[in-house]
């Protein structure tokens, strides 16, 4: 299973083709819209987020409600684009036109120069189009198909936020189907209500000073069999498909399992988890501070990731920068931004975790019929227990 997208920020659309879903899989548009209306929110989004309506349209690959097993198409129309088609259109317009929102003078921090110097783009607004993350939209939309999968194999995700701007939220103890809705009721997605007004002040505090602020997102996926994933070939570890799977996203600087870095200043014993066995639940572990990961397959126990997300890089409080047409110094450009996108990155982190370990489950389990790559989880569900 694989899929691309295509889609400017402010151009018409987002576009995403997933190629390889089995045939048999019910699937509604209000799968893939509660996805990205999720997204949408949260505290500390900008005003973009008032304009659009994400509202997947699906073009392909769906009939009454089924997957057909041919490449599934998913639109996301850009509300924004009513007020860029002259900028943003595909036809040529007169240079006095062009020169009104052209950008000279690159964010630190964001893709414009090196962007800029790959492609020799000299209006740097043909980067930033294509690098903002409102192209996490066309991804949530891949990966709630994915849910959608998981979902039918009795695997579950859900990702909410652990830390913003150095505020921690506590370890809560909760049902994963609980945390979804705790989270899912959070102005902040946290799953902590000691830390939700701190976090929202943190927010509102760096919007007054023109700044921006960033933090920690958590996933966990429960449900998983042991063995899933792969030791025999680098490309094939399912922890590092969905390492950088979580750094691919935009902001995303780092990605720790289970106890994580915390397992450079621990010894072995204090890290390992210890195997148990019993009847019901089959092989078990103890403890689960590897985060649901051994030799790049699952344990079978709860799949645990975090990933870091730094501050936004668009500031209203510019940093230092150079215009690339005079080379003098000037403060970077001022594009219109949010001051914290955790919570929504969450919810993107969820979807796309979502789609490294579905699309690991599909290649290890290849059924061209969704029936019977359900038939051969449940079998090798089976198989282990007894094994
Ligand atoms: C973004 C800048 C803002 C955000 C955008 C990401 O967009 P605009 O420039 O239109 O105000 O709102 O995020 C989204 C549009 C979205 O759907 O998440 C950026 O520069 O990355």
């Amino acid at each position: 299973m694989r899929y691309l997208t295509a889609g400017e920020s402010h151009g018409k659309q987002l576009t995403t083709i997933v190629e390889g879903v089995p045939a048999n899989l019910p699937l509604l548009s209000s799968d893939i819209s509660e996805s990205l209306l999720r997204r949408q929110k949260g505290h500390g989004r900008g005003r973009r987020m008032k304009i659009e309506k994400d509202l997947v349209e699906i073009k392909s690959g769906v009939r009454h409600g089924y997957t057909l097993g041919s490449p599934i198409t998913f639109v996301v129309e850009n509300d924004d684009f009513k007020h860029w088609e002259n900028i943003m259109g595909e036809d040529p317009i007169e240079d006095t036109q062009k020169i009104k929102r052209q950008i000279t003078r690159p964010r630190p921090g964001h893709a414009d120069l090196n962007g800029a110097l790959k492609y020799g783009h000299r209006d740097m607004r043909n980067v930033l189009e294509r690098s903002s993350a409102r192209e996490t939209a066309a991804r949530v939309a891949a990966g709630s198909l994915a849910k959608k999968i998981l979902k039918e194999l009795d695997i579950d995700v859900v990702g909410y936020v652990k830390e913003i701007a150095g505020i921690r939220a506590d370890d809560v103890d909760l049902s994963i189907q609980k945390k979804a809705e705790v989270s899912e009721e959070s102005p902040v997605r946290t799953l902590d209500p000691n830390v939700e007004e701190s976090m929202k002040n943190a927010i509102d505090q760096a919007k007054k000073d023109g700044d921006s602020i960033g933090g920690v997102c958590e996933v966990v996926v429960e449900g998983m069999p042991a063995g899933v994933g792969s030791y025999v070939h680098y490309d094939r570890k399912l922890d590092s498909r969905i390492a950088g799977g979580v750094t691919s996203i935009n902001a995303f600087k780092g990605v720790e399992f289970g106890i994580g870095f915390e397992a450079a200043r621990k010894n072995g014993s204090e890290v390992h988890d210890e195997i148990l066995w019993s009847e019901e639940r089959g092989y078990y572990r103890r403890t689960n501070r590897l985060g649901g990961f051994e030799g790049g397959m699952t344990t079978g126990m709860p799949i645990v990731v975090r990933g870091v997300m730094k501050p936004i890089p668009t500031l209203y409080k510019p940093l230092q920068s150079v215009d690339i047409d005079s080379k003098e110094p000037f403060k970077a450009s001022i594009e219109r931004s949010d001051s914290c996108a955790v919570p929504a990155a969450s919810v993107v982190m969820e979807h796309v975790v979502a789609w490294e370990v579905a699309r690991t489950l599909l290649e290890q389990f290849p059924h061209d019929q969704f029936p019977k790559l359900k038939q051969a989880i449940e079998d090798y569900r089976e198989e282990i227990r007894g094994f």
